[in-house]
């Protein structure tokens, strides 16, 4: 999976796309990424990209120029094919798993981040074709969203988690919240294993954690559960 990132704040990425699960992702060369200075593609001569808004209004807008050559610079290195152009804002779909099993499916992805009170429509009409929020909250920026969603999509990736039993046996691939987990030692805090996890018994253990899914996810999450009663019938 490669992926393109056009921002004003690439210096925003190394670290959180360094570390960890995804780091380890690029070392072994089953993701890819970069990132493109929107800064770098203004012909300005102060180096602006952001002017007031026509119209009048709080706070200013990025201009469309130095995003339209920003891509240009995408299309000279990538080539001139269709692909998947993700722009991030609060006005987009909400991301969720479905949404990233449908981005891993691509072979790369370019990400637009905005800041300010957002971009100038006319780039946006040229070169976007999704709009994605990450929750109805608003950020100063589209960079951390944008993460938000590399990581949910990078961990789908084949090659990228250790164990792959991991992408499958967890919260939302099966509609519900994940059942709590404990390791070594037995007792710790004062408290002990729930016994079912020590008895060797596959059958008890697998319905005691489809138990504690449910009931979690009726606690905490009363919207998941009604739609997860509804599509098994159980
Ligand atoms: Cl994608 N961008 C910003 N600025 N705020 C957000 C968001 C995106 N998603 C939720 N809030």
């Amino acid at each position: 999976m490669n992926y393109y990132i056009m921002t004003l704040f690439p210096e925003m990425f190394p670290g959180i796309l360094g570390a960890s699960i995804l780091g380890r992702g690029k070392e072994k060369g089953k993701i890819y990424w970069e990132t493109f200075d929107i800064r770098d593609y203004t012909l300005d001569k102060h180096k602006r990209v952001d002017d007031y808004p026509y119209g009048g209004g709080a706070g200013m807008v990025m201009q469309a120029e130095p995003v339209y050559r920003c891509y240009e610079a995408v299309e000279d290195k990538l080539g001139r094919k269709p692909r998947r152009v993700v722009y991030m804002t609060p006005q987009g779909r909400v991301f969720d798993q479905h949404m990233a099993e449908e981005f891993a499916r691509e072979e790369e992805l370019v990400f637009l981040c905005g800041h300010y009170e957002g971009i100038d429509e006319r780039v946006l009409e040229e070169i976007v074709t999704d709009y994605v929020s990450i929750g109805d909250y608003v950020l100063t920026g589209g960079e951390l969203p944008a993460m938000v969603v590399m990581d949910t999509v990078s961990r789908l990736v084949p090659g990228v988690l250790n164990n792959q039993d991991s992408a499958q046996n967890e919260s939302f691939s099966n509609g519900l919240l994940e059942y709590p987990q404990y390791t070594r030692p037995e007792e710790s805090l004062g408290k002990k294993v729930p016994e079912v996890l020590l008895s060797g018994h596959h059958a008890n253990i697998e319905k005691w954690r489809m138990e504690q899914s449910q009931i979690r996810t009726r606690k905490y999450r009363p919207d998941l559960y009604e739609k997860w009663q509804q599509n098994s019938s159980n």
